[in-house]
């Protein structure tokens, strides 16, 4: 399986997160990438190929102009408006305010266009935003030319990214961009299926009302988790999207036994559908180990789940999303890769 990377991913190089009342250096971090990248090498499961550049019209396919725009001009305007850290939010328009002026102020911008306070935009955030994308737009791109399932390492990852907000270590919504690129290209309807331990609040609102994308995502309670305002059952849909979006929440400690049979519902719905093709935001912060989540994947237990998604059948690209286990990331998503790889060639 070929994995599609752009060493610019390294750029984003935060030092401050809000997390738990303190500042710490960000959990989100760039030996993420080199410790994916370090395991890839080691495993054989195939070539590391430089992304192109695919500039914004893929980002603008499914984001807001003014939020790009936004995002491309922080960094620099926060450090010419006189600010010593990392731009980091401290206001929103919360409920009992306006929610529809965009100030001038970048502060005010900030507030408008973050859905969270522990991810500061730093130099480089923007750059290695794009690097993602691309890495994003690499893997999809290969995957729909071959019909072959393709890796993309995208650092920093994206499933929280809305069509005009960043948070949850997001500003480009990669699978989104992902889904889109191969809609564009022909497929009538693409599954996104989110493993990761956090509800992909982005996603889910980017294709809401839409039924050509459908979205499944098994994650974390957000009764008792971030996100914590968007991920519940009830979430269905709206209008001809109504049926498209389907949330398990499991509860915090949740076995990998009911993790798995959920799994099985979430695939029996993608069948239904009839989708052409199936992204999945592979988030490794289910692994037990994680320092930010409560599932219990073992590191054998990723295998198996790379097992299951290829007997699903379709053109399959992953996507890198979370897991903050830094010496377990790099076998962790292999696995993944590797059981998905070795039961498509049993299959054969
Ligand atoms: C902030 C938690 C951000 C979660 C990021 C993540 N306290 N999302 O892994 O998938
Ligand atoms: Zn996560």
């Amino acid at each position: 399986m070929l994995t599609f990377f752009s060493e610019d991913s390294h750029l984003r190089q935060a030092r401050t997160e809000l997390h738990d009342g303190t500042l710490v250096t960000p959990f989100e971090c760039p030996e993420r990438l080199d410790l994916v990248l370090k395991q890839l090498r080691k495993s054989g499961l195939g070539d590391i190929r430089a992304s192109d550049a695919y500039g914004l019209a893929p980002v603008l396919a499914v984001h807001d102009k003014a939020y790009v725009t936004f995002l491309a001009n922080c960094w620099k305007e926060w450090r010419v408006t006189g600010h010593e850290g990392e731009a980091i939010p401290n206001i929103w328009p919360a409920r009992t305010m306006r929610g529809d002026r965009i100030p001038r102020s970048i502060s005010g911008q900030l507030g408008y266009y973050a859905l969270a306070a522990e991810t500061s935009i730093s130099e480089g955030t923007f750059e290695a935003a794009m690097a993602s994308k691309d890495a994003a737009l690499g893997a999809v791109d290969h995957t729909l030319l071959t019909s072959e399932p393709s890796f993309g390492l995208c650092r920093p990852p994206g499933h929280h990214a809305a069509y005009d907000q960043f948070g949850g270590y997001c500003f480009f919504n990669n699978a989104a961009i992902a889904a889109q690129r191969a809609l564009d290209a022909g497929k009538r309807r693409v599954a996104i299926l989110d493993v990761d331990f956090h509800h992909g609040n982005g996603t889910q609102q980017i294709f809401y009302g839409r039924d050509d994308v459908l979205f499944i995502s098994l994650h974390g309670d957000p009764d008792v988790t971030f996100p914590y305002y968007l991920g519940y059952a009830d979430e269905k849909g709206e209008g001809k999207g109504e049926g498209f979006n389907v949330n398990y929440p499991l509860p915090p400690g949740t076995s990998v036994a009911t993790w798995m049979t959920t799994l099985e519902h979430a695939l029996a719905q993608i069948k239904a559908a009839e989708c052409e093709c199936l992204i999945v935001s592979l988030g490794v912060d289910i692994f037990e180990g994680d320092p930010i989540s409560t599932f219990t994947f073992t590191s054998a237990d990723f295998t198996l789940l790379g097992e299951r998604l290829a007997q699903v059948g379709l053109p399959s690209v992953f996507l890198m999303e979370g897991g903050y286990a830094v010496d377990a990331i790099g076998v962790n998503v292999v696995n993944v890769l590797q059981g998905f790889e070795q039961a498509l060639d049993k299959s054969l």
